[in-house]
């Protein structure tokens, strides 16, 4: 297959040879394993995905399409070999509109890039992935990722007008449109974005970018504990504020943080909340931040730390994106979970998880998007005998988010990791209803085989 597909693309975009460049593409950011593809396609162009799918279609060779393989849940992993299909290098931005209010790029971007580029015209593209120094835009759109702004702002689908996609036998589509509205046909691009390359390799992807905010102000809430730190978002939220972000750090998630810098959190605090409001006039946005903060004080918090000026803002920020790597350094063996709940339900939710861990006899870091609900259940452990009880931890953490009213993937996706619990949360009709889209995009059923849904028969 190597000789071929070299003699078809060329060595540069190519490789195989040696397993030392098979073994990034086995990994993601996930607890799934390494699953070594048999070949790498470092495609430059659609003409290469092109190719690359032809050929695949032509020997049934699976194919598993990867960005900057920053993914939590297993979604770029090649477990059944055959080609790892990256898109890194695809990264243009092929074009900045501002006057359309719009950007075409190509998958491989790095999401901080597609916000820089916005960011130079007066545009804002909201969608803020905690990765998103590393992760690609195509990443984003396969998983519909979102981030802290979504409670605000929305995930990226929101964001998504268009796609240009290659189907699993090389055939070229082309969804959406170049508008702000249109409505023509069924929304196929609703349908790729979140469907984790399962049904199409995206090579073009047109984004909605909205006006730049003139100005944002940020405050971390000082809690003795999550569940009081849980209720300020609640009455927060219920009192018509709508900040851009209220994140929610548990107090192992302020230990983990507080380990590595670069802001030391106060001693006594068992839970922080990250609130940070914007808009175009600096005093309603300040005046909003001191309504929250009254009312945090009157839901039990500690203290309200308002950052001065953009520096401190930008370093309560740094921590918060550092938890997810802290806790890994401090538990190399970290299950993290993006649960989602309803806002009413997050003090329950909190609650419940812990006494879940405590059940069976392990740490539960509970951190992340609490103003929409989207909460990073991590299970933490250090020995791989543990495993048992950890699988066991995580299955009533399912079930707890959906007795709960809750999903189980909010900003992740399914990948590998979830495929399990899909049918906890779907009967068996959506889910047969699903396997036949996936047949119709791709009858051979050689793109991402193994994901998303179980794989029970
Ligand atoms: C975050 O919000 C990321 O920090 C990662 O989504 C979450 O590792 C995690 O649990
Ligand atoms: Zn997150």
């Amino acid at each position: 297959m190597l000789a071929d597909l070299t003699a078809l693309l060329g060595a540069r975009k190519v490789r195989g040879a040696d397993p030392d460049d098979l073994a990034p593409f086995a990994r993601d950011e996930s607890h799934c394993g390494a699953f070594p593809p048999a070949a790498v396609v470092l495609a430059e162009s659609r003409a290469d995905v092109e190719a690359t799918l032809r050929f695949a279609s032509e020997r049934r060779i699976p194919v598993t399409p990867c960005g900057a393989r920053t993914g939590k849940a297993g979604g770029s992993l090649p477990i059944r070999g055959g080609i790892a299909l990256s898109l890194e290098r695809m990264d243009r931005i092929i074009a900045v509109e501002p006057g359309d209010g719009m950007m075409v790029v190509e998958p491989g971007v790095i999401t901080g890039r597609v916000m820089e580029e916005a960011e130079r015209v007066g545009l804002f593209y909201p969608p803020d992935p905690n990765s998103w120094e590393s992760c690609t835009i195509g990443g984003n759109v396969a998983a519909n990722a979102g981030g802290p702004r979504a409670l605000k702002y929305g995930v990226t689908g929101d964001y998504v007008l268009g796609l240009e996609a290659v189907l699993a036998d090389g055939e070229v589509i082309r969804t959406g449109r170049r508008t702000l509205k249109g409505v023509a046909g069924y929304d196929l691009t609703a349908l790729l974005v979140g469907s984790e390359g399962t049904l199409a390799v995206v090579t073009e992807i047109t984004l909605r970018l909205v006006p730049l905010p003139k100005a944002v102000r940020a405050a971390l809430c000082i809690f003795p504990d999550a569940t009081a730190a849980a209720r300020a978002v609640a009455q927060v939220l219920a009192a018509g504020i709508l900040p851009r972000t209220l994140e929610l750090l548990d107090d192992q998630a302020i230990a983990a943080a507080d380990s590595r810098g670069p802001f030391r959190f106060p001693l006594g605090a068992g839970a922080a909340i990250l609130a940070e409001t914007d808009g175009d006039d600096p005093e309603s946005v300040m005046a909003a931040l001191v309504r929250l903060g009254e009312i945090a004080v009157e839901a039990g918090a500690l203290d309200v730390l308002v950052a001065q000026g953009e520096s401190q803002r930008r370093e309560l920020w740094a921590t918060r994106r550092q938890v997810s790597l802290a806790l890994k350094a401090l538990y190399p063996r970290k299950v993290s979970e993006d649960i989602v709940v309803p806002r009413s339900k997050i003090p329950q939710a909190i609650e419940r998880f812990k006494a879940i861990g405590r059940e069976h006899g392990l740490q539960v870091a509970t951190y992340g998007h609490a103003g929409d609900g989207n909460l990073h259940t991590n299970v933490l452990f250090r020995e791989e005998e543990e495993r048992p009880a950890v699988d066991a931890c995580l299955e009533a953490l399912m079930r707890e988010t959906l007795a709960l009213g809750g999903t189980i993937t909010g900003e992740h996706g399914v990948g590998l990791a979830k495929r399990a619990f899909l049918p906890w949360e779907q009967g068996p009709v959506l889910i047969d209803l699903q396997r036949r889209l996936k047949a119709t995009f791709d009858p051979l059923g050689i793109l991402n085989p193994g994901k998303i849904f179980p794989e029970d028969r």
